[in-house]
């Protein structure tokens, strides 16, 4: 069965040329004097899933220069780390400011580089004025507790310091708010930062760059608190090996965690992995089933599935699964694919060629263990898009059981349904995958739910009741369990993982009793 539905498909994209007009538009904007090449120049190949095509060669950093960016971030350091934290605060109010004048000059670029539709584009870069305002807040809620003393006349309390630079490394599938989650709260913190940002976003991470330096300008901090350095996995490992940098906040796949995680802990340096997720929504009998169809096709379909908390699994009650799998289908046919940067696309390109093949990889196999697929072609959107653009209608696929397939993150428009009689097969098929990132259930029954919320429930980092898996808000801890890493950046008291903590006991009276009651001498 296929997913006839070419009237939805626009069919025509900008040109390469026109595309580079916009890029060079928003660089120019955001105060970027950087020279991008010609295609096919030395460096980083800056290409756009849109259409396919390369439209600049980026200079890439070398170890060299990766060494004294790293050099740079540690002597800036110095100075940060006794500049008062409501001081440091005005650096990310700064650029919070600068994001909302360029809010759409990002925007442009999110789509051209990761094939985001302009909606979700600006909802990155909204996502990343967000948090410039929370880590303003935050810049004066550094809080350390008071603990009290078994001893008179002590004081026992903590405090909260900054932790030295933090390298990040990015995805191109959020290619500006990640950096922005660690960024912001970071130099709250009072850290300095070492970007590396996906070889797939270069363009994305020069306009950060000249916004975060034009923000240190504009409130006179230290021009080298921020350092972004381009380029592939040589200067991503220099970065993680590196024993000057304190922290590693690396977002990523499982594969890119596992190297990342031990090195870092060879050197007893900290780490913060947020990775793949396999995320899922338990749709029970009571279900409202528009809402739950709504929160489905935005969770499975928005991205083209290409976020990490992109809902890849829905277990489905018996009673209620065949015509949930009708409406998901239905919506589906009905979704707008092709060109990113026109308004009524919904869904936009993959980002590459390689995504294409896992996911007909992963649709073969899940034919082959007896699935059901619906969808998953490769759409012509016609235009200048070239051999290199991949468009594809997503699918839904209909599993006799929980399969190896389905335990694998295809980064890919693949929606797996399970079906399940009691909530307990819900939540142990939910909790059986390696991934512990995100997961829903779709309820009216306030027992289903909070069981889903409990100990013995969902065992993602984010469980959430009614709505689906993705478009989390900044203000929660964001992150997940198992393969997915363990870390929490964004919201909540994630700061913590960006300081180092202090217990002071302090002594104002003129005796020394010793703790525990030990008396010496
Ligand atoms: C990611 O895909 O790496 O919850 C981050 C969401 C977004 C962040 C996704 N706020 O979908």
């Amino acid at each position: 069965m296929t997913l006839e539905a070419t009237t939805n498909h626009p069919t025509t994209l900008p040109s390469a040329d026109e595309l580079r007009d916009r890029v060079r538009t928003a660089l120019k904007a955001a105060g970027s004097a950087i020279e991008l090449g010609e295609p096919g120049g030395h460096g980083l190949q800056a290409s756009t899933p849109l259409t396919g095509d390369v439209l600049f060669t980026v200079t890439e950093t070398t170890v060299g220069e990766t060494d004294s960016a790293i050099a740079d971030a540690v002597q800036s350091f110095a100075a940060w780390r006794v500049t008062p934290a409501p001081v440091r605060g005005a650096l990310v109010a700064r650029l919070g400011e600068l994001l909302v004048e360029h809010k759409a000059d990002l925007g442009t670029l999110v789509t051209i580089e990761a094939g985001k539709i302009t909606s979700e584009a600006l909802g990155e870069v909204q996502e990343m004025i967000d948090i410039c305002q929370f880590a303003v807040g935050l810049s004066r809620q550094l809080y350390g507790r008071t603990i009290a003393s078994e001893r008179p006349g002590h004081r026992l309390m903590e405090t909260w310091h900054p932790l030295g630079v933090v390298g990040v490394i990015t995805a191109f599938n959020f290619p500006v708010a990640v950096w922005a989650w660690n960024t912001a709260v970071a130099l709250v913190c009072g850290d300095t930062v070492v970007w590396k940002p996906s070889e797939l976003t270069p363009l994305t991470a020069i306009a950060c760059q000249a916004l975060i330096e034009r923000a240190a300008v504009d409130v006179g901090a230290p021009p080298n608190v921020c350092r972004l350095i381009q380029g592939g996995r040589e200067i991503g490992e220099q970065l993680v090996d590196d024993p000057r940098v304190a922290l590693v906040s690396a977002t990523g796949s499982v594969r890119m965690g596992r190297q990342v995680g031990p090195r870092v802990a060879q050197r007893f340096g900290k780490s913060l992995l947020e990775l793949g997720g396999n995320n899922a929504a338990i749709v029970a009998p009571s279900a409202d089933l528009d809402l739950a169809v709504r929160g489905i096709v935005f969770s499975a379909a928005g991205t083209a599935g290409q976020r990490c908390t992109t809902m890849r699994r829905v277990i489905a009650h018996s009673s209620v699964v065949d015509t949930l799998v009708e409406r998901i289908t239905l919506a589906y046919r009905s979704l707008p694919i092709g060109d990113p940067s026109t308004e009524s696309t919904l869904v936009g390109p993959l980002i590459h060629e390689r995504s294409y093949r896992d996911m007909v990889g992963a649709l073969e196999t899940a034919r082959a263990d007896g699935g059901e697929v619906v969808g998953g072609e490769r759409v012509d959107v016609g235009g200048d898009a070239g051999e290199g653009a991949f468009y594809v209608t997503p699918a839904v696929v209909r599993m006799p059981s929980q399969t190896a397939v389905v335990h694998d993150e295809t980064f890919a428009p693949i929606l797996y349904v399970l079906t399940y009689d009691t909530l307990d097969e819900a939540i142990e098929l939910n909790n059986a995958v390696p991934q512990g990132l995100s997961s829903a259930i779709f309820t009216t029954d306030m027992r289903e739910a909070e069981r889903f919320m409990a100990a013995d429930g969902s065992d993602c980092g984010i469980a959430n009741v009614n709505i689906g898996t993705s478009g989390a808000e900044i203000g929660g801890a964001f992150g997940g369990e198992k393969q997915t890493g363990g870390g929490r950046e964004s919201g909540s008291d994630s700061w913590k993982s960006y300081m180092r903590r202090a217990t002071n006991t302090v002594n104002y009276s003129s005796e020394l009793p010793l703790a525990q009651g030990v008396h010496f001498g």
